[in-house]
């Protein structure tokens, strides 16, 4: 058979139970096209995306800027390494740091990278600019974190699947509970080598938990008063998708008028992946002042894609995007109307819990064992009624549509996702 052909959903199934390794349990729909909220199966079925392939595609499938920046690139010149220079490079760089208000930008690829890019920078500043004894660097990290799948973030990690048997393990981290200032400033003053703390400011894959509102701030207040970097990790968060430009809310200048008020915490260290590119290409950084980006010279780090030009020309379309279309501001509009009507199906039901988040990333919590099949039971009769969503950890939803979404779209999603809950009543 010529891979190419047409396949039905069940031949590519098969192609890849036998040929592609097992390091995911899909759900059971193949999918061939994407655009805007919609993708399609091979079959022809037509889904609301509700995963928005775990926050990459805020800007929606297919965005026809951000694909025409990335085809006329790479018509153009695709990749020259960093041995030489490129003319979109410097261009994305200044647009990159002047968006999200840093002095500096380091180009990566994956999300996972960028969270190594900046364990690295934050060691080497804290032996060359704190003064901590070399190899003596302490990360904090919080307990349920993930920040990528390599081996030293995995270290850190306390999630026994993506953790066990794949030591040994990189030392130099210290795990603290979530959301909790007193363990935070508890491990700040009882270590003396603390270098960085490294957070999510919404724990994404364990469940999309929410900390209190003046969390991030009084943590970044703790971590200056020990001089220590606060790292931000917004590869899932980031770009709008929490109805924010940041869930850090480095944008206060914005004149976003439905600002919560969420102090501006702009982390020391900012790490951004996934929709830094529309989920078009892979496209990952880290963002620092001077004062500590300098630490990195050359030699130190890099990568043979990091920084090519069509991640240059791809990114830069991408966040023009989020700000022409004011993705932030109908992430916030439509994530209060999402939970608002979850919460008024809530009250009446026996299936759900709860539902929580920020902007246009939420999950609810299903009223089951975290060990049953039940979320998992519902995401394939949420397929089947037309929408594509996944359990993150055991009973818990993730919701999280591409912020292009309607008013209508997104009540016309409520409605297949409430009928669907009522069929597990
Ligand atoms: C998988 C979810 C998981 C991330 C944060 C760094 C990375 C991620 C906050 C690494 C990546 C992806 C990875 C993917 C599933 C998805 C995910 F939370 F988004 F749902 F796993 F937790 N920081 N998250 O969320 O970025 O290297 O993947 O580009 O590995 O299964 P990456």
């Amino acid at each position: 058979m010529a891979v190419l052909e047409k396949l039905t959903s069940q031949q590519a199934i098969d192609l890849e139970n036998k040929y592609g390794a097992h390091n995911y349990h899909p759900l059971p729909v193949v999918l061939n096209k994407g655009e805007g909220v919609y993708v399609w199966d091979v079959e022809g079925k037509k889904y609301y995306d509700f995963l928005s392939a775990y926050s990459a595609v805020n800007q929606g499938h297919c965005h026809p800027k951000i694909v025409g920046a990335m085809m006329e690139q790479a018509q153009t010149l695709t990749l020259t390494s960093r041995a030489f220079y490129n003319d979109r490079l410097g261009a994305y760089e200044k647009f990159a740091s002047e968006y999200f208000g840093f002095d500096k930008l380091l180009p990566m690829n994956t999300g996972a990278e960028a969270v190594e890019t900046a364990l690295k920078i934050c060691r080497k500043w804290a032996y060359e600019k704190k003064g901590i004894s070399e190899n003596e660097a302490q990360i904090i990290v919080c307990e349920n974190n993930f920040h990528g799948r390599t081996t030293t973030i995995i270290s850190f990690s306390n999630d026994p699947v993506a953790r066990k048997n794949f030591g040994p393990y990189t030392s130099g981290f210290i795990k603290i509970e979530y959301d909790n200032l007193k363990a935070l400033e508890q491990a700040l003053e009882s270590n003396a080598n603390v270098a960085g703390f490294l957070v999510e400011p919404i724990q994404g894959e364990a469940g999309v938990y929410v900390p209190s509102d003046d969390y991030l701030s009084k943590a970044k207040a703790l971590c200056e008063k020990h001089n220590v970097l606060f790292i931000a990790d917004e590869v899932q968060t980031g770009i709008a998708r929490t109805g924010r430009l940041l869930a850090t809310c480095g944008d206060c200048s914005c004149s976003d008028k439905n600002c919560s008020g969420t102090p501006n915490v702009k982390p020391d260290v900012l790490i951004l992946g996934k929709a830094l590119s529309g989920g078009a290409y892979p496209v990952s950084g880290v963002l620092a002042d001077d004062h500590i980006m300098e630490v990195i010279k050359p030699g130190n780090h890099g990568s043979t894609f990091g920084g090519n030009p069509v991640a240059a020309a791809v990114a830069v379309a991408a966040l023009e995007v989020v700000r022409d279309e004011k993705l932030a501001e109908n992430a916030f509009e439509l994530g209060e109307l999402f939970r608002s009507e979850l919460n008024e199906y809530i009250k009446t039901s026996n299936i759900v819990n709860l539902v929580r988040g920020k902007g246009l990333l939420n999950a609810i919590v299903i009223n089951d064992d975290e060990n049953s099949e039940t979320a998992w039971n519902i995401c394939v009769a949420l397929k089947e009624n037309g929408l594509l969503a996944k359990p993150t950890h055991g009973n818990i939803i993730r919701f999280a549509p591409p912020l292009v979404m309607t008013k209508d779209q997104l009540l016309e999603c409520v409605a297949i996702i409430t009928k669907t809950l009522k069929e597990f009543e």
